[in-house]
């Protein structure tokens, strides 16, 4: 099974693709060369109306009927489907996104292999509550929504939506996706799998365009009855808004700016190897990538010695070579972004002691948006480099003395998505945990997941949770039915 790089990016729409109504197109880049990769199929509302109306059309059609068992066998299909394709969509992804083919094999494909294969054991062993009463008995039925919009980033293209998607599907209902504009190429993928794995036409819908033609019109579509939506703060409010002017369900993943809390009792070793992978996995274009280094002082010139060591012994380079562990950014744009930042870093009196700069590479990378792993001490944990979410290769260095310090520097910043505590005091990591504003804590790792745990942030992270029980049940409407006994 071959996915060729596509020349239209075409809408995915009932069943079949089909270019945008708008007759509007944008060129895709490689960020990695800045070559074409296609061009975009740039969508307007019309489209969006389209696409809603064939997902509304397919919640009265066969899809109706299909049993639980029968849409846990297509999940399990479309992962088969996208296992055939493995090679094919992890270079895709590689191509769209610039990150190195070893992250993209390893993580977002296979990722979403797991997500559809998970979420097809998670419906079938889900049972609902039942509420025995003197002379009744109550029991709660879970339903499907309806037209559901999946609302994603650039940065895990298929492992993201596939998070979505999942679920979704799972509780029967229909979907229509708007992947990012800048990485339309694995969702692009998805909808000839949908079609080999049997979804009827309409139950999965795919357009592409910008968040101002078609991400809002989506949020505000009357037929839509939930949005879940991955990505930035600024726009998280943006997709909060139109889904309360219509009262619809919002599930909203958004920025981060994780500490990564490193006692002098840690295992050294293992520490440096763990928080170079928080700070700098996926060029640091993980919501969940820790870009504050919260250390304590007695260990911080050594620790930070061995990172900094360590940060430029990365291998940056050619993403689709497997040596490769540290690819471009995701375009130039957001190169500029990071390098804005390293600036404001250095003007507040920032000391960059890794990084710092662009790579010195050959042609054709000589033109894509590479940057170095960067780190930065000096900086008071109030800078605005250690406060904004950058999403980018930037660690800013903070020196604590006592843990009730690192706990009101871990919990200063407006966003709480997750932490790593790196100590080998149980009761000091139990502790921390307990005390820090995050919704996920990790303790001496990071970014290890169970698929069935609420994941999800607080503050200006997010609202709701998603992951196992907390996927389907967003994706579904609980109702109470009492029968009278008596
Ligand atoms: O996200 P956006 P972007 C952060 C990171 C990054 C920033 C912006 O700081 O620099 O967000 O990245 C669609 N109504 N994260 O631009 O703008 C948009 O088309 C509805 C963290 O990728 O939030 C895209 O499909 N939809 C994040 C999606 O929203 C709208 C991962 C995300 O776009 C819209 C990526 C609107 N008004 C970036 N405007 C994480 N938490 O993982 C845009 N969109």
């Amino acid at each position: 099974m071959t996915v060729a790089l596509p020349a239209l990016i075409d809408n995915f729409v009932d069943g079949r693709y089909a270019p945008p109504l708008t007759g509007n197109r944008a060129p895709n880049r490689n960020p990695a060369t800045n070559s074409l990769a296609g061009e975009l199929s740039m969508s307007g509302p019309e489209d969006v109306d389209a696409a809603v109306g064939a997902a509304h059309a397919a919640l009265t059609g066969p899809w109706a009927r299909w049993s639980v068992e029968e849409r846990a066998r297509v999940l399990e299909r479309i992962a088969d489907g996208i296992e055939a394709r493995f090679s094919d969509l992890a270079r895709l992804e590689s191509i769209d996104t610039g990150k190195p083919i070893q992250t993209a094999q390893n993580v977002d494909i296979a990722r979403a292999v797991s997500n559809f294969r998970f979420f097809a054991g998670a419906v079938r062993h889900t049972g609902s509550d039942a509420h025995p009463m003197q002379g009744a008995l109550n029991y709660t039925l879970r339903q499907r929504l309806g037209v559901v919009a999946l609302i994603t980033p650039w940065n895990l293209p298929l492992y993201l939506l596939s998070w979505k998607v999942a679920p979704a599907l799972a509780m029967g209902n229909t979907i229509v996706c708007k992947p990012s504009e800048m990485t339309p190429l694995t969702a692009h993928a998805l909808g000839q799998i949908a079609v080999e794995a049997g979804l009827p036409p309409g139950v999965l819908n795919v357009i592409h365009g910008n968040g101002q033609d078609v991400g809002g019109p989506l949020c505000g579509h009357p037929l839509v009855k939930a949005i879940s939506f991955t990505g930035g703060t600024v726009t998280g409010h943006k997709v909060a808004s139109a889904a309360a002017r219509s009262l619809k369900k919002s599930s909203l993943e958004l920025g981060g700016k994780n500490p990564s809390l490193v006692f002098a009792d840690c295992d050294i070793d293992r520490t440096v190897k763990g928080v170079l992978r928080a700070s700098f996995a996926n060029q640091g274009q993980v919501c969940l990538c820790g870009e504050r280094l919260l250390v304590e002082e007695e260990i911080a010139d050594e620790f930070v010695g061995r990172l900094a060591a360590g940060a430029k012994a990365i291998r940056v380079g050619d993403p689709l070579d497997p040596a490769t562990e540290f690819g471009s950014q995701v375009s130039l744009a957001h190169r500029a972004k990071i390098e804005q930042y390293v600036q404001i870093a250095r003007d507040e009196g920032g000391t960059v002691v890794a990084g710092g700069e662009r790579p010195d590479l050959m042609s054709p990378w000589n033109a894509g948006a590479f940057y170095t792993p960067t780190i930065v001490t000096g900086l008071a944990s109030s800078a605005r480099a250690a406060r904004e979410e950058i999403f980018g290769p930037v660690v800013t260095v903070h020196t604590f003395r006592r843990d009730d310090e690192a706990v009101v520097m871990a919990n200063e910043v407006e966003y709480g998505l997750s932490a790593s505590i790196w100590t080998s005091s149980l009761r000091r990591a139990h502790q921390m945990a307990e005390e820090i504003d995050a919704g996920t804590i990790w303790v001496n790792t990071w970014l290890k997941r169970d698929l069935r745990v609420p994941f999800g942030g607080m503050k200006a992270s997010g609202v709701g949770r998603e992951g196992g029980r907390y996927s389907l049940e967003f994706f579904s409407e609980p109702k109470n039915v009492c029968i009278d006994l008596t």
